[in-house]
């Protein structure tokens, strides 16, 4: 476009070789011979083991039964449930018939789900009996199919494998190609309302590669380690750098079905567990609860933080902690495929890595930090719109070339809108955000969403909300609000208003009632102002 020298920033790490030769559950079950014997997934709830072996054959058994109930490729499965080996049999027996999986948070509301439902034209949901009744007032078809008790007319998930015929294991398979959707995550983006993210089996293959693959992966995992599985499987960072990256490696995978400090020190110290993916607020409750001191932490080997920015302090007490462990945080976007940086230390042959870096850019991937007034890349350390380009990013939004559009330019660069510099070592360092999204606990909450519930009330004329930075869960939502002439509308009904259409990280923390909301000449909301505001009260 201009002779301007573009500064590109690529990983030290020399490139690998990305299979594209197969779709994503045979690339992620391609050690099976080598590990056959050996744990994949343990649930902690029960201490049940599936050693690789059982979990292979159970995936293929439910794709099996999922195709009887009619599920062909292209089709959706929603999948609504905390993680358990029902997860991971449900993805990846949906990948293997070509079908796309979207999960969702068991715990949103019964609107938030049937948007979600909607959107992703899902033909078959999975979930447990007590989640069942959210989707009762849903008016699309499609099938229940429970993992414990059933629910009204629900399938039960046991059962239907349990009546499969064994002789019908090679039923001739539909040819998936690499360029398929595989998985279906829901994000806002830069702006706006949750998309369909459209993730293929070659984006998920390229980012795990990028991760674990090649002679010194940059995620480092070993058949021996023991993968600890406490954030959700729902949200891609689980379901990506943990569940497909511990299968690629031939790790065995802990799963545990919430988060509860006392229950994962335990978890921890019996099963030895050697790598911990957490988000910035676990990393608070191993830096500074006392009960942490009671427990053997002392088979940690990596920590890994994502999905919210770090403080320093945090990650100093935590050493201190575990002083063993390597710690690190890998930076990434649903949109980005997801990762688009990784602690160098995590390697194989580790390379030293910065306090309060996001590590450096993966392999096979280019990275460039654009200036938001110009448009240009900028060399070493200056700061700018961290913009990345590669095999791993999504395809697109479903249906939304216009959002697709917006974040994808035209060279195949994927826009963040986050704002970040990389240092002379080729280090990662993110300092603000530009996009509207506000980061609960590492969950997404979008304003737009927020807005549009507020709006719809007949008392509110119009509302703006913005993340108020908070210790505990890094940015909690607050909203200005302005009335139409109901004055008696109070703080705590516009709270409850929201409370009950939400899931609960997306409820409201405060209410300011305004005159006005500050906008632009376009009639955008002038955010930036809203937090400065909010940072001088
Ligand atoms: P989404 N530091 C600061 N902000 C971060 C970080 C980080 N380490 N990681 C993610 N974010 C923010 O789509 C950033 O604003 O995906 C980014 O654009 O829910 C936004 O969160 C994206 O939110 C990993 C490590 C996945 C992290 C992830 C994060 C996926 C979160 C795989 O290995």
């Amino acid at each position: 476009l201009s002779d301007e020298e573009t500064f590109i920033f690529k990983s030290k790490l020399p490139d690998i070789e990305i299979p594209t030769h197969l779709p994503l559950p045979a690339y992620c079950f391609e050690r099976l011979p080598e590990v056959s014997n050996k744990p994949c997934l343990i649930s902690a709830s029960n201490g049940r083991t599936y050693t690789y072996a059982e979990t292979h054959l159970l995936c293929h058994k439910t794709a099996l039964a999922f195709s009887k109930l009619g599920l062909k490729r292209g089709d959706c499965l929603m999948i609504l449930l905390q993680n358990c080996p029902e997860f991971v049999f449900s993805f990846m027996g949906a990948s293997i018939i070509g079908a796309v999986t979207t999960a969702a948070n068991p715990f949103c509301t019964p609107s938030e789900i049937a948007k979600q439902l909607s959107s992703s034209s899902a033909k078959l949901v999975i979930t447990l009996s007590q989640y069942a009744n959210k989707l009762k007032d849903s008016e699309f078809d499609f099938k229940i199919i429970t993992i414990d008790d059933p629910f009204e007319h629900s399938l039960q998930f046991w059962p239907l494998l349990a009546e499969l015929d064994e002789t019908e294991h090679d039923t001739e398979l539909e040819r998936i190609e690499i360029d398929d959707p595989v998985a279906l995550p829901y994000s806002s983006g830069t702006t706006g309302l949750p998309k369909g993210v459209i993730l293929t089996h070659k984006s998920l293959i390229s980012s795990v590669a990028q991760q674990v693959d090649g002679e010194n992966p940059n995620l480092y995992l070993k058949t021996e380690d023991v993968v600890l599985c406490v954030l959700p499987l729902f949200h891609i960072y689980a379901l990506n750098s943990v569940l497909l990256c511990s299968l690629r490696a031939g790790a065995s995978l802990l799963l545990m079905q919430k988060f509860e400090m006392g229950t994962l020190l335990e978890l921890i110290q019996r099963f030895r567990v050697s790598v911990a993916a957490v988000v910035p607020p676990i990393v608070m409750a191993l830096a500074k609860n006392p009960t942490v001191e009671m427990f053997d932490l002392s088979s940690i080997r990596i920590v890994l933080s994502g999905a919210a920015p770090l403080g320093k302090d945090l990650e100093v007490a935590l050493k201190n902690r575990v002083p063993q462990a390597v710690f690190g945080q890998g930076y990434g976007m649903t949109e980005a495929g997801p990762v688009l940086s990784m602690c160098p230390a995590f390697a194989k042959r580790p390379l030293p890595s910065k306090s309060g870096s996001c590590g450096t850019v993966v392999r096979n991937a280019e990275l460039k930090i654009v200036d938001p007034e110009t448009g240009s890349s900028l060399p070493h350390n200056q700061r700018g719109e961290i913009c990345i380009r590669g095999p791993q990013i999504m395809k697109g939004y479903l249906n939304d070339p216009e959002a697709t559009k917006n974040t994808i330019d035209v060279e195949g660069w994927l826009h963040t809108g986050d704002i970040g510099y990389v240092d002379e070592d080729g280090e990662v360092f993110i300092v603000d955000r530009v996009k509207e999204l506000i980061k609960f606990k590492g969950f997404q909450v979008p304003p737009a969403e927020l807005e549009a519930l507020l709006i719809s009330h007949p008392s509110i004329t119009d509302a703006a909300v913005v993340p108020q930075k908070d210790p505990t869960a890094g940015e909690v939502p607050v909203a200005f609000v302005v009335r139409s002439n109901d004055i008696d509308l109070t703080e705590e009904a516009v709270k409850e208003l929201i409370a009950k259409q939400v899931v609960f990280y997306k409820r409201l923390h405060k209410v300011f009632f305004v005159h006005s909301i500050p906008k632009s000449p376009s009639g955008k909301i002038l955010r930036k102002d809203l937090r400065a505001k909010l940072a001088s009260t």
